[in-house]
C-alpha cells in the first residue's frame, strides 16, 4: 500500500486489505450526482449491504475536508448524499486543488480509482464510466476515466457505457491505451439501461474466478493499467431501446442548444435523460447497480483465494 498523508483508510477497510481480505471499492459522484435525494443515501447503503452479504468489505471512496477516504460512515454518505450537486465532482485534476484546500469532493471513475490503488483496493464496482463524448472529434470531450483505465491498475465492474457517449469510439480508445473490456456473459458491450450496443467487448468472460484469474494475470505480468468488467443489467429491469435513445438524442440537443460543456456535460445528460424517461431509469439505474455491486465481491473473494 502507497501510504500517502492526505489518505484515511476506514480501520475495517485497513485490516481487510492487510488480511488480503476481499474489499470493493465505491465512488460517490453517483450518490451526490448521479441520484436525488434520499434514493441516493438509501441504494448507497444498499450497495455496502449486498457487498457485505457476498463476503466483500465495501470501501465508499470520497474527499471530505480534504482528507481521500478509503471507506466512508453511513454519516459520511448522508451528508454526501444531502449535499448533492454542491459537493465537486472531483476528477484527477481536482485532487490536489481540494486537498490543499481542505474542501469536500464527490469521487468519478479516475479518482475512485486512484484513491482505491492508494488503499491496496483492486475492485471497484459502480454504474456506468465517461468516455469518449459524442462529437468528440470537434469538442475534445473525452472522460478522463479512459486515461485512468490506462494507468491504474484496478478493476472496474460497470454495466458498460451509456449512449450519451459515442460508444465505438470509446471502445477505439480503450484499445489504443491498452484496456481490455470484458463481457460477463456477454460478447456485446452493454450500454446502461440495455443489454445490447451493437458493440462487441474484446472477451466473454463467464465466471467471478475467470474475473480475478484474468486480474491476477495482468499483475503479475507488471501492467500498468486496469480492466473494465461490463456486466449487462438484468433483464427484468433493461429498457426499451426506442424510448431511452430517443430520450439521449432529446437531452443531447438540449445541452448543444444551451452549450454546456465541460464537466457538468455527464450530469447534464444524465439528470436530463432521467426527466425525459421518469422514474424508470433511476429504478432500472439502482438495479444494475445492485447487480455490479454483487459481480465485484463475488470477484473480489475470489481474486482473495488467488
Ligand atoms: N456515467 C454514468 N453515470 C455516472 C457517471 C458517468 O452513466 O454517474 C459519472 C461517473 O462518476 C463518471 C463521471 O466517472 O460521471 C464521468 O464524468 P466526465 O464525463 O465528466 O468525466
Ligand atoms: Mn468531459
Amino acid at each position: 500500500m502507497a501510504l500517502n498523508k492526505y489518505l484515511d483508510v476506514a480501520p475495517e477497510v485497513a485490516q481487510a486489505v492487510a488480511g488480503g481480505k476481499p474489499v470493493v471499492a465505491l465512488e460517490s459522484t453517483i450518490i451526490s450526482h448521479g441520484m436525488p435525494y434520499p434514493q441516493n443515501v438509501e441504494t448507497a447503503l444498499q450497495v455496502e449491504q449486498i457487498i457485505r452479504d457476498n463476503g466483500a468489505v465495501p470501501a465508499t471512496i470520497a474527499i471530505l475536508g480534504g482528507r481521500l477516504k478509503a471507506g466512508c460512515t453511513r454519516e459520511e454518505i448522508e451528508y454526501l448524499g444531502r449535499q448533492g450537486q454542491a459537493v465537486t465532482k472531483a476528477s484527477r485534476r481536482d485532487l490536489a486543488v481540494l486537498c490543499a484546500r481542505g474542501a469536500d469532493g464527490a469521487t468519478t471513475v479516475t479518482t475512485t480509482m486512484m484513491i482505491a490503488h492508494m488503499a491496496g483496493i483492486q475492485i471497484f464496482a459502480t454504474g456506468g464510466i465517461g468516455g469518449v463524448h459524442r462529437g468528440a472529434e470537434t469538442t475534445m470531450d473525452i472522460s478522463a476515466d479512459l486515461e485512468e483505465l490506462a494507468s491504474t491498475p484496478v478493476m472496474v465492474v460497470c454495466a458498460g457505457a451509456k449512449s450519451i457517449l459515442d460508444l465505438g469510439l470509446t471502445l477505439e480508445y480503450l484499445e489504443t491505451h491498452g484496456v481490455p473490456v470484458l463481457g460477463y456473459g456477454t460478447k456485446e458491450l452493454p450500454a446502461f439501461y440495455t443489454r445490447k450496443s451493437g458493440f462487441e467487448v474484446d472477451y466473454q468472460v463467464d465466471t467471478p474466478d475467470e474475473l480475478a484469474s484474468i486480474f491476477h494475470a495482468s499483475r503479475e505480468l507488471g501492467l500498468k493499467g486496469g480492466m473494465l468488467v461490463t456486466n449487462p443489467i438484468p433483464e427484468a429491469y433493461s429498457m426499451d431501446h426506442e424510448v431511452i435513445n430517443r430520450a439521449i438524442d432529446e437531452a443531447i440537443a438540449a445541452a448543444n442548444a444551451q452549450g454546456i460543456h465541460g464537466k457538468a456535460t455527464t450530469p447534464f445528460l444524465l439528470a436530463k435523460v432521467k426527466e425525459l424517461t421518469g422514474g424508470d431509469s433511476l429504478d432500472s439505474n439502482i438495479q444494475l447497480v445492485f447487480n455490479n455491486a454483487r459481480l465485484a465481491a463475488q470477484t473480489a473473494c475470489a481474486l482473495a483465494r488467488l
